[in-house]
């Protein structure tokens, strides 16, 4: 199978993404943990891009905060897909880094999720596996279904104590 590449740009930010992690973990996908900014250290961030594909890498999650190029820059080194999560590290409260990470120009995109929004990019990262991999779009289905059944027994539940 191949791995996800999680990068972050300041080790500061582990907090959102272990979020990320716990979720690939719960899936069963490889993936490699890495530090690399676009700023203090753009050339790790730069190779670490640019030779994600011949490493077995299918998806890469950039999480960053504050004016967040990261996804941006790894994007522009490789041409597997980039998933950003802006990251609210700062007093705009995540809304620099969203939009800095949303905003791409047409020819480089970064699938970006929500503010803080780690299990998502873990998620998509998996979708995005599963196109060729029947047994983590099982897992999938499954997760869906049973998300599904936990918001039904809650409306049962509801319906109930207001006897609707
Ligand atoms: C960004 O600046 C990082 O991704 C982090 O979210 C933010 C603050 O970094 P530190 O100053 O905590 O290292 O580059």
């Amino acid at each position: 199978m191949k791995k996800v590449g999680i990068i972050m740009g300041s080790a500061s930010d582990l907090p959102v993404v272990t979020g990320a992690i716990d979720t690939l973990k719960q899936y069963g996908v490889p993936f490699e943990v890495h530090v690399y900014s676009a700023h203090r250290t753009p050339d790790e961030s730069r190779d670490f891009a640019c030779s994600a594909r011949e490493k077995g890498f299918g998806a890469i999650i950039a999480a960053a905060g504050k004016a967040a190029h990261l996804a941006g820059a790894i994007a522009a080194n490789t041409t597997l897909p980039v998933i950003g999560i802006p990251v609210k590290s700062s007093t705009l409260d995540g809304l620099d880094a969203l939009l800095s990470t949303v905003q791409m120009p047409s020819g480089m995109p970064v699938a970006t999720v929500a503010i803080d929004g780690a299990v998502n990019a873990a998620l998509l990262a998996i979708e995005i596996l599963a196109v060729s991999d029947e047994e983590l779009e099982q897992k999938l289905g499954d997760a869906r279904n049973a998300g599904k059944a936990k918001v039904l027994k809650s409306n049962a539940e509801i319906e109930a104590q207001f006897n609707n």
